[in-house]
């Protein structure tokens, strides 16, 4: 089964890949994404300096996902720029996830990632844990100020991992500045940002940064993340890739993000409970899935959601 996809330009083995964040900070992490299944390799959102993140615990799967609230754990740009070039030799695309504590932050690291040369730039408007921070991908008119400044820089193609929204006048919204910056690719959704979970027995929040409150991920968000895929679909088409994020465990996951328009998807909760495997696993049954239904390749399905008449 053809489950190869294409993203800005840059061909994938395959459409599946880790979402940023999840088993990615380290050299080790990343080259066991190299050496996996997975159709790309996702670096960690990146910042200037090293950060060690987020006091512990920051980090709990529940029955239904999980919740984070990791603060940006990651080497700083300096050490992933020398890290990407010896990744390209796992022959599939190396997608560097760009962060900052501040604008300025963004413009250093597009000057570190042009030299170091992955595929594509994913920029994050989305980080949902830093105490003091809010998440630029809510503040329209800044995200369009960030990103034409980021665009001035990069000689590399870029996209936007971006935050859910929950309203159509949000999706129109950032779909005009995306288009106005003439963006590459999207990426969506982030983790549902400062969700709550309780432990009735101990009374007590299960992590431990900003009293509780973090990004929560896997199964819960799926029909969040599905919406946003398909919201933006139903604006752009395929003029604009999206990969879809959010609540995959299964190949029929993945094949429902790719009919609400998705050209490939990542992995975050899911990878992290079951490790590199994940993607071997979410392979087979989605060849078996797409065979079933007699397509005869996984972009065949693409946008093909249909409406109740
Ligand atoms: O806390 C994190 O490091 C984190 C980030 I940068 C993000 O973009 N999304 C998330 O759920 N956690």
């Amino acid at each position: 089964m053809d489950l190869s996809t294409v993203i800005a330009g840059v061909s994938f083995p395959n459409g599946l890949m880790n979402a940023s964040g999840a088993l990615c900070v380290t050299q080790t992490e990343l080259e066991a994404l190299g050496a996996s299944e997975a159709g790309a390799i996702v670096t960690k959102s990146m910042t200037p300096e090293p950060r060690q993140g987020n006091p512990e615990p920051r980090y709990v799967a529940f029955e239904g996902g999980s919740i984070n609230s990791m603060g940006l754990p990651n080497l700083g740009y300096p050490a992933y720029a020398k890290l990407i070039p010896a990744l390209k030799r796992f022959q599939k695309p190396v997608i560097a996830s760009l962060a900052g504590l501040q604008p300025d932050d963004f413009l250093a690291g597009a000057r570190a990632l042009n030299e170091a040369g992955p595929d594509l730039v994913e920029v994050n408007l989305s980080c949902p844990n830093i105490p003091g921070k809010p998440q630029i991908g809510y503040d329209f008119e800044a995200s369009e100020r960030l990103l034409e400044k980021v665009g001035e820089i990069l000689t590399i193609p870029f996209g936007v991992k971006l935050p859910p929204y929950f309203d159509p006048i949000h999706h129109q919204k950032i779909a005009e500045v995306l288009q106005r910056v003439e963006i590459a690719f999207v990426t969506m959704i982030n983790s549902v940002g400062n969700g709550l979970v309780v432990d009735p027995e101990r009374e007590q929040v299960v992590i431990k940064p900003k009293g509780g409150f973090g990004g929560l991920g896997g199964r819960i968000i799926k029909p969040v993340a599905l919406a946003n895929v398909r919201a933006l679909w139903n604006i752009w088409g395929d003029r604009i890739p999206i990969i879809g994020t959010g609540g995959v465990e299964h190949g029929v996951d993945v094949f429902e993000h790719f009919l609400c328009g998705a050209s490939a998807v990542q992995v975050g909760t899911m990878l992290v409970e079951e490790g590199c495997g994940v993607f071997a696993r979410l392979a087979r049954e989605l060849a078996e899935l797409l065979e079933r239904k007699g397509y005869a390749s996984v972009l065949a399905c693409r946008g093909k959601l249909r409406e109740i008449p």
